[in-house]
């Protein structure tokens, strides 16, 4: 086993941006998990906490913000906040019960059991598809800011490749989300390894044809294993500035334009860009959206994110926009989330985006629904409510998994 927890050392700035020294992995023990609320209309007030945060986990604009501080800087964020409650009071304790990356297996069940590297993670796509060579294959769609190829795994059933409407997944756009790289991937996995023996697997896997890409910021993921765990953007430098980073999911060419739902400021969580389209991850993946678009059509496009439970669909950009299908996108989301609760009684709260959560701009579904004209796009918000938030146990991926497969089996049946 190799340690997920390689170092300690840290330099803390004045502005609490936490800055790992050379090699070295963040440690963040002693750190605090705060759930603030500001007062009405404290915009500046909002501005400052972020820059004394070494991360803010929910950037956008809710009720609440959670933060993760230094013990420095801890009570600097509660003078500010209107109310502040410690949601963990160690998140470097927290973080050493997520579990340990595990060494290589082919794929099996096991693999759902422990997070893995992103070497790994290619291992297990490939091995996958070499047990499935009559009905699947990878494929690579562009590449990261260092030159990851951004690679996929396409399954097909009866029809042949390449002849059904198309159901696109992406999981891991924000880099610290790691449950969504293994639900992405258990969906790929159901769909092959179960597809001969049970006949609503091969039902569904012979109406689609089905692009899953577990890992679309590899750059992101990598850095979150190797040094700083609570990393979300991609890896992507701005002349002039020492930030890095633009957040994937802001940097979509659609109503990137639109102000407030993404931040202008390199530094921010939300960084959308110099401009639209601007990072080559998203190149990659518009590329291959604007190309299922023009081919077979995409019926259904889902982007796996951690954390909230919730299942959202279009709008991001306007909170006051319904969407032409928003009935149908309603339907299809009540039907899955009441599939997930049935497994084990996990509550999902489904909407609109912008209404539901908050506003972005340039997310992945406002462009699949408005310039890729797929028939559905949802963004998922994997377990749980925040008490783990992105760092959930390991002993939590088979039962998020399996409950998330009924809900993506359910909305396959629906779509
Ligand atoms: O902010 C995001 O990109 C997503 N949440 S996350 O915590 N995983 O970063 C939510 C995107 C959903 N779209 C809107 N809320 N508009
Ligand atoms: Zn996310």
């Amino acid at each position: 086993m190799r340690s997920l927890f390689l170092s300690t050392l840290i330099f803390s700035t004045a502005l609490g941006v936490v800055v790992p020294r050379a090699g070295k992995k963040i440690d963040y023990n002693g750190f605090k998990l705060l759930r603030v609320s500001l007062s009405e209309g404290a915009e500046d007030v909002e501005a400052q906490i972020e820059e004394l945060a070494a991360h803010v986990l929910n950037p956008g604009k809710t009720a609440h913000l959670d933060v993760v501080v230094s013990p420095s800087d801890a009570d600097a964020v509660t003078a500010l906040a209107a109310t502040s409650t410690v949601l963990n009071e160690d998140v470097g304790a927290a973080l050493a019960e997520e579990g340990e990356l595990a060494a290589y297996e082919v794929p099996s069940e096991t693999w759902f059991t422990a997070y893995h590297s992103y070497a790994d993670h290619l291992s297990f796509l490939s091995d996958l598809q070499a047990g499935f060579p009559g009905q699947s294959e990878l494929f690579t769609t562009g590449s990261s800011v260092q030159g990851r190829t951004l690679t996929g795994i396409h399954i097909w059933g009866s029809g042949g490749k390449g002849s059904k409407p198309a159901v696109l997944l992406h999981g891991t756009v924000h880099a610290r989300e790691w449950i969504s790289t293994m639900t992405t991937e258990y969906f790929a996995w159901q769909l092959l390894t179960k597809y001969a023996s049970d006949a609503t697997v091969k039902s569904l896997v012979d109406k689609f044809d089905y692009y899953i890409i577990p890992v679309v910021n590899p750059d992101g993921f990598v850095y979150s294993q190797t040094t700083d765990r609570l990393w979300r953007k991609n890896r992507q430098t701005v002349s002039g500035n020492s930030c890095v980073g633009r957040d994937i999911n802001r940097n979509w060419p659609f109503k990137w334009e639109v102000p407030g739902g993404a931040s202008t400021n390199p530094c921010s969580e939300t960084y959308k860009g110099q401009a639209a389209g601007d990072s080559p991850e998203n190149t990659g993946l518009r590329t291959q959206v604007d190309a299922l678009k023009a081919s077979t059509g995409i019926r259904l496009y889902l982007d796996v994110h951690s954390y909230g439970q919730y299942i959202l669909w279009p709008y991001g950009y306007d909170c006051n926009l319904v969407v032409h299908n928003d009935a149908e996108h309603r339907s299809l989301a009540t039907r899955a989330a009441s599939a997930i609760q049935a497994v084990s009684g996990t509550a999902y709260t489904i909407g609109p985006a912008c209404a539901t959560l908050y506003a972005t701009t340039g997310d992945s579904t406002d462009y699949t629904d408005g310039v890729g004209n797929a028939t559905y796009s949802y963004t998922y918000e994997l377990r749980d409510t925040g008490r783990y938030g992105f760092t959930l146990p390991a002993n939590q991926i088979q039962p998020t998994v399996r409950e998330t497969w009924e809900g993506f089996i359910s909305m396959l049946k629906d779509a």
